[in-house]
């Protein structure tokens, strides 16, 4: 006769291996095995199940006793409540606690997968897998997760727990791997359309995104992490060090405090690193995906301009400030209005001495750094810039005060251009061209969007002057990874066009992350040769459709890989088509736009229109309400021909920073006349246009990539590190789709046990002795035994697969058996007592 004890699993350690033990070494066993006994005898006795307190959180609860449809179950204090038997979630016996990969848990209920997050949490341990996705929990504080000594230990394998490290070593081994086997024997060193699809299949270009998640939730940290683990990989030739300083840069000009997250980032972000035949990282590139203009010139209570403005105002030389005629931070206008100019913890200063540093290291000569900082203090200033009435028909002209002056010194301009420029609008009526004054509100507008262009430009510039530092050289391998990193979805009290875009593309990204999910899951089945129908899934392109276009549908695959599918959609009615369409009416407004859509998009079910202005779209995350007031305006982003003609001519830096830019910053037209999406007229791209146009070719540039998806997650609001709210995580564990796996997985067979292991673990159980057997004879003699219905699980090639649940069936049994087991043993040791 073999018993068998069981050894109380690490946290984390796939393997709950048994061990056999012949009779006689039992009893010398049994002192050190006791506590767990214990412990198994106490899981058995007590089943335990999800119960939902009347404040939404979950508690494990004991049933203790179940007739017909109620339950009696007690609660950790004490509590006895008779509850519905269905109210009660299946709860996953204790060897689960804290799993590495959600997709181990027997049960994949929310309560299940909330607690086991939680119980890492608690445990520092940051990430967890759901299958094919890493959840990174924000600690709000350092954890000691990270440094030389991890980056070695993951990148020897000497360890393996969930990590950003992990997935990033997977993609570059990945691309290893593929470099030996399809493209070193292929020859194949240069991307072109014939071997992409064949590269990107076999992982040679990896991509790595970061997204889901709200503001906070640590998308750029994590982002950060994952590049400092490429960069300790692939370093050597130096350039791995510049790459890491683009960080500091892009963030001093692209992020801002908000409400939300004191470093929040204001832009979206694709970074292509780029490999060499050695496995060395060659070079980069970066894209960069609609910055938010509009904060330069407006910003909320508690928020901040883009931090470059503070950290320039408090850290300039003397020398500097003196040059670009510059002020402390609270005697400009754009960025008293917020009243907020510093952040907890941090040292403006000090940061823009990194700023510089690092602008040294990506070979901004000090000369461009100069002018950079003369265009920020332009803006500023052009804040200042006030008006005053002239004529009784309330016509304004600047104030010829320190504001102008220094506006026009540093542009390169003189002061009576740039009076003209902010106060008149030059027409084209037909052939002619008339001049029309302005009233304040219509020179506030012309200021300020000459202020925003002027940032956008700027910050496009920098951009592309990072780029050609990092340039990959010449000679491309074809290897690269990308990392993506972009806003997540915001929901505020008020939501605006800038909202409007930004959950636009997450909705995008949504559908690239869902349609990978399940082309991996299935792909999977069908490699280990299970009999699958294939899986449709509820994807998300209603909304996309409500976006997109309204009427007909257009197939999702074609939407991947072509453009054209949307530039000849015949008359599309989608939210960005009627925008740009009420864009061109002279006579449109935001409330003109607000009813028609009301008049065009009330039948689709993902939208509803408000009162006033305002409209609703039920997003993959959740149902946000705009407020289009300003939407058209922002949409057009109309920089007239006045500004630009002063722009060009002025005699800074300006004109080359602006040279790229220009074309597309064209005067839009005056009357009637159509924005069209690409083709010639590019020129006159709206806002919203040329945003979908940029994301529809980055899902094309992703749809090219193996994926590695990292799903952060904020666990509270406040910020602060400990604190796990359990609404909180669940709503972004919904919303972002970490329970959309779930889901999708529950439709699969989640759980997956090599033949065996299947055998090792419940084959004590047979009441036949086959012990003998090949494992999958084993496994096959114990799904029988214990009438696992056919429908309840798959066999592979190498693998056993279950539905959910069933493992947890076996496991009782198991756990059951063991307990008689155990009753034996203590009489046995009783008697021998
Ligand atoms: V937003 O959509 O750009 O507004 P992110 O990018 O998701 O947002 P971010 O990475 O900026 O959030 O993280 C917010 C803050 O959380 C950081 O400033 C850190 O203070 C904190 N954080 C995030 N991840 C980590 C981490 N791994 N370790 C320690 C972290 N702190
Ligand atoms: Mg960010």
């Amino acid at each position: 006769t073999a018993i068998l004890i069981e050894q109380r699993p690490s946290v984390g350690d796939e393997d709950l291996d048994t061990v056999v033990m012949p009779l006689p070494s039992i009893s010398a066993s049994l002192e050190g095995t006791q506590f767990w006994m214990h412990i198994y005898l106490e899981a058995v006795e007590k089943l335990q199940s999800w119960f939902q307190l009347p404040n939404g959180n979950w508690e494990l609860g004991k049933i203790l006793s179940t007739s017909g449809t109620e339950s009696t179950i007690s609660l950790p204090d004490g509590k006895v409540l008779k509850v519905k038997t269905e109210s009660l979630v299946p709860a996953n016996p204790d060897i689960l606690d804290g799993v590495d990969d959600l997709m181990q848990l027997s049960y994949l209920n929310e309560p299940s997968v909330l607690y086991n997050l939680q119980y890492r949490y608690n445990r520092d341990m940051i990430y967890t897998k759901a299958g094919p996705v890493l959840v990174a929990i924000n600690p709000f504080k350092e954890v000691p997760l990270y440094g030389n000594n991890y980056i070695e230990a993951y990148k020897n394998k000497s360890m393996e727990s969930p990590h950003v490290y992990a997935i990033t070593d997977t993609a570059i081994r990945e691309m290893i791997r593929a470099v030996l086997e399809i493209a070193h024997p292929l020859k194949k060193w240069v991307i072109d359309s014939a071997n992409l699809a064949s590269l990107s299949a076999h992982g040679l270009i990896a991509s790595l995104v970061f997204f889901g998640g709200e503001s906070g939730a640590g998308k750029t940290e994590t982002a950060k992490i994952a590049m400092q683990y490429l960069a300790a990989l692939g370093g050597g030739s130096g350039i791995e060090y510049e790459i890491l300083k683009t960080n500091p840069i892009l963030e001093a000009f692209g992020n801002a405090k908000t409400l939300r997250n004191d470093n929040s980032s204001r832009f979206g972000k694709l970074i292509e690193i780029h490999f060499s035949e050695t496995g060395k990282i060659s070079g980069a590139k970066i894209q960069t995906f609609l910055l938010e203009k509009s904060r330069v010139v407006q910003c909320m209570e508690g928020e901040r301009s883009y931090h470059i403005f503070y950290q320039l105002c408090a850290g300039a030389s003397p020398k500097l400030r003196e040059k670009i005629n510059l002020k402390i931070a609270s005697e400009y206008k754009y960025l008293r209005q917020s009243n907020c100019y510093t952040i907890t913890g941090v040292d403006d200063a000090e940061r823009f001495h990194a700023v510089m540093e690092a602008l040294d290291i990506v070979h901004v000569s000090k000369e461009n750094q100069e002018s950079v900082f003369a265009m920020l203090a332009a803006v500023l200033w052009l804040g200042n810039v006030s008006f005053s009435v002239v004529d009784n028909e309330n016509h304004v002209e600047p104030m010829a005060d320190e504001g102008l002056t220094t506006v026009a010194k540093l542009i390169g301009c003189n002061v009576g251009e740039l009076k003209l420029a902010l106060s008149t609008r030059k027409m084209r009526v037909g052939n002619d061209t008339i001049v029309q004054k302005l009233t304040l509100s219509q020179a506030i507008d012309t200021r300020d969007a000459l202020a925003k262009s002027i940032y956008s430009c700027l910050f496009d510039w920098l951009v592309e002057q990072v780029n050609k530092s990092l340039a990959v050289g010449k000679r491309r391998t074809g290897r690269s990874i990308s990392i993506l990193d972009i806003y997540g979805f915001e929901s505020f009290e008020r939501n605006s066009f800038e909202q409007f875009c930004i959950n636009y593309a997450n909705e995008r990204l949504q559908q690239h992350f869902n349609r990978h999910l399940f082309k991996l899951e299935q792909e999977e089945y069908i490699q280990d040769g299970i009999d699958w129908a294939k899986v449709d899934f509820e994807d998300n392109q209603d909304c996309l459709n409500l976006f997109e276009k309204d009427r007909g549908s257009i197939n999702v695959e074609c939407k991947f890989h072509t453009l054209s599918s949307y530039k000849s959609a015949e008359k599309p009615l989608g939210l960005l088509s009627l925008l740009d369409e009420e864009s061109t009416f002279p006579n449109g407004t935001d409330l003109t736009f607000a009813n028609k859509l009301k008049q065009h998009l009330n039948s689709n079910s993902c939208f509803r229109g408000e009162r006033g202005k305002a409209f609703s779209v039920s997003h993959y995350a959740g149902e946000v309400t705009y407020d289009t007031t300003g939407f058209l305006e922002k949409n057009r982003d109309l920089l007239h021909l006045d500004s630009i003609q002063l722009l060009s001519s002025c005699s800074c830096h300006l004109p080359q920073i602006f040279a790229s830019n220009m074309l597309t910053q064209t005067e839009k037209p005056i009357v009637g006349h159509l924005y069209k999406a690409g083709g010639a007229d590019s020129q006159k791209l709206s806002v919203a246009t040329k945003f979908k146009g940029q994301l529809f070719q980055l899902m094309q540039r992703l749809e090219n990539t193996t994926p590695h998806f990292i799903r952060c997650i904020k666990p509270n609001n406040s910020p602060s590190p400990g604190s796990y709210e359990q609404g909180l995580v669940l709503q972004q564990l919904r919303c972002c789709g970490v329970l959309e796996v779930v889901r999708i997985s529950r439709c699969g067979f989640p759980t997956r046990m090599s033949h065996q292991k299947f055998a090792r673990r419940y084959g004590f159980l047979l009441l036949e002795n086959i012990a003998s057997q090949d494992p999958l004879s084993v496994s096959v003699a114990i799904l029988h035994q214990f009438d696992i219905m056919p429908e309840m699980y798959q066999v592979g090639y190498t693998k056993l697969f279950f539905r959910t649940g069933q493992i947890g069936v076996l496991e009782d049994t198991r756990n059951r058996t063991l307990h008689g087991i155990l009753c034996v043993q203590s009489c046995f040791r009783g008697h021998q007592a």
